[in-house]
């Protein structure tokens, strides 16, 4: 059994990142001058680098990381589907709630690279060690005082977080002036053979890595309703924490809640 996650070194080349950062924190200042998206209030935010990640992901392809990915969790990551996006940590953005991003038995692994060094100022990523080790619902979560032994990961630019989808993490607090953003590179088994266009083998021509920075909801809707609910739970958290309370009991051990 793994630990559900490594961290590497500073491995990739930091003027590959600084300028990946710019284009994102430039396109962030326009974007968000046009746009509301779900996530603005509780301050955490999706975004797809589409092409000006391609020298990023070149990067990574000539060092040992995608190897490191197979070793580590024993799978092939040349046969998985990869996607490339990354989660912009606003100023003033508050923690979310812990959470896994799958359902248990839907494991995928997720390769994070922050594109600024990262700490408790800026929002640096806090996970639960061994909390992927068996299915928790949010009820066996709170009654085990699986949060007691969170950590914070704090990173140089440059270094690496692995982690499989079953570890429950969370985002937090960024307490400065500029964004804290983190490129997640999303490997998922791929359940339709034919489709071979977002293998990792397929890297060169893979269609993530077309068109102009994008940004998206993360956790919340960017409708009337998803807006209510986000403040509502940015408000008063424990409104989340009862809705989670209630549905780990309706829904299986593992369901993401
Ligand atoms: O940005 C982070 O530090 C973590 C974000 C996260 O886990 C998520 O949005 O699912
Ligand atoms: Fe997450």
């Amino acid at each position: 059994m793994n630990d559900g996650f490594f961290q590497t070194d500073v491995i990739l080349d930091k003027v590959v990142i600084n300028d990946l950062l710019k284009k994102i924190s430039a396109s962030y200042q326009e974007e968000s001058k046009k746009s509301q998206f779900g996530g603005t209030i509780s301050g955490h935010l999706n975004c797809l680098p589409k092409s000006e990640a391609e020298k990023l992901i070149r990067n990574v392809k000539e060092t040992s990381l995608l190897n490191d990915i197979s070793k580590y969790f024993s799978v092939n990551i040349y046969d998985y589907n990869i996607s490339i996006g990354a989660n912009i940590n606003l100023p003033g953005s508050h923690f979310q709630h812990m959470h896994v991003d799958s359902n248990y038995y839907d494991e995928f692994f997720i390769l994070n690279i922050p594109l600024v060094d990262t700490n408790e100022l800026n929002g640096s990523i806090s996970i639960i060690p061994d909390s992927h080790l068996r299915p928790y619902s949010f009820i066996k979560y709170k009654i085990e005082g699986l949060y007691k032994k969170r950590v914070r990961i704090n990173q140089q630019v440059g270094s690496c977080l692995v982690r499989t989808s079953n570890l429950w993490h969370r985002g937090t607090p960024n307490k400065t002036k500029s964004i804290r953003p983190m490129i997640n590179l999303v490997f998922t088994k791929n359940k339709n053979i034919s489709n071979k266009n977002f293998l990792v083998s397929n890297l060169d021509n893979h269609p993530d890595l077309i068109g102009s920075i994008e940004f998206a909801n993360n956790w919340y809707k960017a409708t009337r309703a998803g807006y209510l609910w986000e403040l509502l739970t940015v408000k008063v958290p424990l409104v989340y924490s009862v809705k989670r309370f209630i549905m780990s009991l309706v829904r299986p051990s593992g369901t993401s809640t």
